[in-house]
C-alpha cells in the first residue's frame, strides 16, 4: 500500500546519497520533497509539518560522524523519525485478568467482526481459551457471522437473547467468563456509519459492565485522512488503549498508518491485511518504516522463512535432529519449507528495492525461482539415501542418472550441486551460531 509513498522518497533518499556535501539548502529542498509525498500519501498535514519540523531540526547543523556520507545521517535521521511516528517499538495488548477483556470499537464495516475473529483464532493456536461475544443488537445477521466465524475459529461464543440489551448480554459473558475460567473475552460491539450520541452512550455503558484491559478501534487504512479525526474522537469519547489497522492489504495510501499513533498517542498493535481468519500481522514500527523506505521489510521475512522452517515437516522423521553437515534430506526440507512460506513474489517484494524493480520483473523472478524449487526437489527425491546423505560422491554418472530419473538436465543437476556447496558453508556457520539459518539461496 506504500508503493506511491516509497517511491517519492526513494528518489528523494537518491538524491541525499548522490551530495559529497551536504548543504542547508540541499536538506531544506529534500524536506520539502519529502513533506510533498506524505500529504500525497494523505497523512493529516499537521502531523505532516510536525514531522517535517522534527526532522528538520535534527539534520540541520548536525555534525556527521567520519565515515558516513552525509546523505546517509539524513536517511538514518528519516527512519528514526518514521519508526517514532508510527509508534516506536512493538506493542502488545494488555494482559491482565482472567479473562483478559477486549472490546472493539469501530465504524460501521471497518472490521470489528472480521478481526475478532481473527484474533480469536490467533489465540486458540497458543491453547487459550477464548470466548467471543456478540455485542450487535442492531443487525441480527451480525451475530449469524460471528457464529460462524466462532465455529470456524474454534472459539466459543455468546449471542443475544430475544429481548436482551447489548448490556445485559454482556453482563452475561462476563459472568460466564469468570465462572469458566476462560483466558480472553472478545466482545465484539455494532458499528455506525459516524460516531453519534447513541453508539457513544452504548459503548459507554459496555465499557462500565466489561470493565476491559483494552478497548481497541479498529480502523480501516483506507479512509485516509479522515481516520484521524474518527480515532480522535473515539479516543475522546470512549478512552483508547490501542489500535488495530484493517485492509492494509488494499491500494489506501498509508496516510492512516501513518497518522494514527501520533493523533491519539495509543499504538497501533495488529494490522489486517486480508479478508481470512489468518490475515492479521504484528504491527512493528520500526519494519514498516523500513519498509516505507524501500529498505525492505527482511525481518518480517527472515521471521517468516523461520517459521516455515519450523514448522515444516522434517524429512526423514520426525525427530531427527538437524545433521553435523547438510545433507541433502536436509535442503529438501528446507526447501520444502520455503516453498510452504506462500508464493515467492510475496517474500521477493519484501526484499530490498523491490519497488524499483516493477511488478513483471518480481513476477519473472518469482515464476523462475518457484520452478528451480520444483526442480531441485525432484533431484534429490531422485537420489539414493546413501547419495542424500553424503552428495560429495555424486561423479559423472550418477549425476546423468539422476537427472534422466527426475526429468531434469546435467546442467540442474550441478546447479543445485553448486548451490548445495554454498549453502553447506553457510550451515556450518549457521550452527556455530555465527549466522541465521536461511534457505536464502534458493
Ligand atoms: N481486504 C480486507 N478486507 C477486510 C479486512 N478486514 C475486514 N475486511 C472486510 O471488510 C468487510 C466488513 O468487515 P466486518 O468485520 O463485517 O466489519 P464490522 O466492523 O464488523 O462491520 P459492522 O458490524 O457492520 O459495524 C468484510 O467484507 C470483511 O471481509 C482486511 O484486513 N482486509
Ligand atoms: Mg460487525
Amino acid at each position: 500500500m506504500f508503493d506511491t509513498l516509497t517511491r517519492s522518497f526513494q528518489s528523494v533518499l537518491r538524491k541525499l546519497r548522490g551530495y559529497g556535501i551536504l548543504t542547508e539548502e540541499n536538506i531544506r529542498a529534500a524536506l520539502d520533497e519529502l513533506r510533498v509525498a506524505l500529504l500525497e500519501a494523505d497523512v493529516q498535514y499537521e502531523i505532516a509539518d510536525q514531522f517535517i519540523e522534527r526532522l528538520r531540526q535534527r539534520c540541520i547543523g548536525e555534525e556527521v560522524p567520519r565515515g558516513v556520507a552525509p546523505g546517509q545521517q539524513v536517511i538514518r535521521r528519516l527512519y528514526e523519525e518514521l519508526t517514532r511516528l508510527l509508534g516506536q517499538a512493538r506493542r502488545d495488548f494488555k494482559w491482565a485478568g482472567r479473562p483478559m477483556a477486549l472490546m472493539l470499537l469501530g465504524l460501521h464495516g471497518a472490521g470489528k467482526t472480521t478481526t475478532a475473529a481473527k484474533l480469536a483464532r490467533r489465540w486458540v493456536a497458543e491453547k487459550k481459551k477464548v470466548l467471543l461475544v456478540a455485542c450487535d443488537l442492531r443487525r441480527p445477521a451480525a451475530v449469524e457471522q460471528l457464529r460462524i466465524l466462532a465455529g470456524q475459529v474454534g472459539a466459543d461464543l455468546v449471542v443475544p437473547e430475544p429481548g436482551e440489551t447489548v448490556v445485559r448480554v454482556a453482563e452475561r459473558a462476563v459472568k460466564k467468563g469468570a465462572r469458566e475460567l476462560y483466558d480472553v473475552a472478545i466482545y465484539d460491539t455494532g458499528g455506525r456509519f459516524e460516531i453519534d450520541e447513541e453508539l457513544v452512550g452504548e459503548l459507554r455503558d459496555l465499557k462500565k459492565v466489561v470493565r476491559p484491559h483494552n478497548v481497541v478501534l479498529v480502523l480501516d487504512a483506507a479512509i485516509g485522512q479522515t481516520s484521524v479525526q474518527v480515532a480522535r474522537r473515539f479516543h475522546e469519547a470512549v478512552g483508547l488503549t490501542g489500535l488495530i489497522l484493517t485492509k492494509l492489504d488494499g491500494d489506501a495510501r498509508g496516510g492512516a498508518a501513518l497518522s494514527v499513533h501520533a493523533a491519539t498517542g495509543v499504538p497501533i498493535h495488529l494490522v489486517g491485511v486480508g479478508e481470512r481468519p489468518e490475515d492479521l500481522e504484528p504491527f512493528h514500527p520500526d519494519r514498516m518504516a523500513a519498509r516505507i523506505l524501500g529498505m525492505g521489510d527482511v525481518l518480517t521475512m527472515v521471521e517468516k522463512v523461520q517459521q516455515a522452517a519450523q514448522t515444516a515437516e522434517r524429512f526423514p522423521g520426525p525427530s531427527a535432529p538437524p545433521p553435523a553437515k547438510l545433507t541433502m534430506d536436509e535442503l529438501l526440507q528446507q526447501l520444502r519449507a520455503a516453498r510452504k512460506m506462500g508464493p515467492v513474489q510475496s517474500l521477493l517484494e519484501m526484499l530490498p528495492g523491490a519497488a524499483r524493480l516493477g511488478q513483471d520483473a518480481l513476477r519473472k523472478a518469482a515464476e523462475s525461482s518457484e520452478t528451480d524449487l520444483r526442480k531441485f526437489e525432484a533431484i534429490i527425491l531422485s537420489m539414493t539415501p546413501a547419495e542424500r546423505r553424503n552428495p560429495d560422491i555424486l561423479d559423472a554418472s550418477r549425476r546423468r542418472r539422476i537427472a534422466a530419473g527426475s526429468g531434469t538436465s546435467v546442467t540442474d543437476v550441478n546447479e543445485l550441486m553448486r548451490r548445495y556447496k554454498v549453502a553447506r558453508k553457510f550451515y556450518a556457520q549457521a550452527r556455530s551460531g555465527k549466522i541465521p539459518r536461511l534457505p536464502g539461496l534458493f
